[in-house]
């Protein structure tokens, strides 16, 4: 049974399948709903921690990214997490201690709307082709289904606002649920 009064919540999935839009506004419906507006949500996007925290080892030209100084992230993390209450919005998700994490959603995408997605995002070829593969290969699924126990893990689709709503819904559902066995 975790220590924390609120769950932390892990949003994953291949680029471009929906993370940042669904942790914005599961965030947003969570302090406005009254069964859990007492807790202060807080949106972790790990891309912009990792920048604004240093915890890389540079920009690598090739992929378009920054390298990511995975203990560094870990150690700064470790603080965040504690209170609970974090959405925390990253690509994967095996880097995460399986004790931080109470629910992990894998948002998942029809390859060809993610080609579109990153191609409008601006995304170089290399990048959106790996993307791509990775989507059709499952690897983020698998490695959620390898890193967490399989009753915390929950695949979601997200290609249309309908399918965003009701997966807000879902989670919200299941924060109160949380909330209600372990929250005290
Ligand atoms: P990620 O954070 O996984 O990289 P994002 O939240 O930035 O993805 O979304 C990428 C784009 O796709 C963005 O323009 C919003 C759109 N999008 C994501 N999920 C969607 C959905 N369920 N319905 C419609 N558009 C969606």
């Amino acid at each position: 049974m975790p220590s924390r009064q609120w769950p932390n919540i892990l949003i994953t999935g291949t680029p471009g399948t929906g993370k940042t839009t669904h942790a914005a506004q599961l965030v947003e419906a969570l302090q406005s709903s009254p069964s859990t507006s007492s807790a202060t949500w807080e949106h972790v996007n790990v891309g912009d921690f990792v920048k604004e925290k240093g915890c890389h080892s540079g920009f690598n030209e090739e992929w378009q990214s920054w390298d990511v100084d995975e203990d560094k992230l870990l150690d700064e993390l470790e603080l965040v997490q504690q209170a609970g209450a974090k959405v925390i919005d990253w690509h994967t998700c095996d880097l995460f201690p399986e004790r931080w994490i109470d629910l992990v959603l894998v948002l998942r995408c029809d390859h060809s709307q993610l080609w579109a997605r990153l191609e409008k995002r601006g995304y170089q070829l290399n990048k959106i082709q790996e993307n791509n593969e990775a989507e059709i290969m499952e690897v983020v699924l698998n490695d959620a289904r390898e890193s967490y126990a399989a009753e915390i893990v929950v695949e979601m689709q997200s290609e249309k606002p309908e399918d965003m709503e009701q997966n807000i819904e879902r989670i919200v559902s299941w924060v109160q649920a949380w909330r209600a066995d372990y929250g005290g």
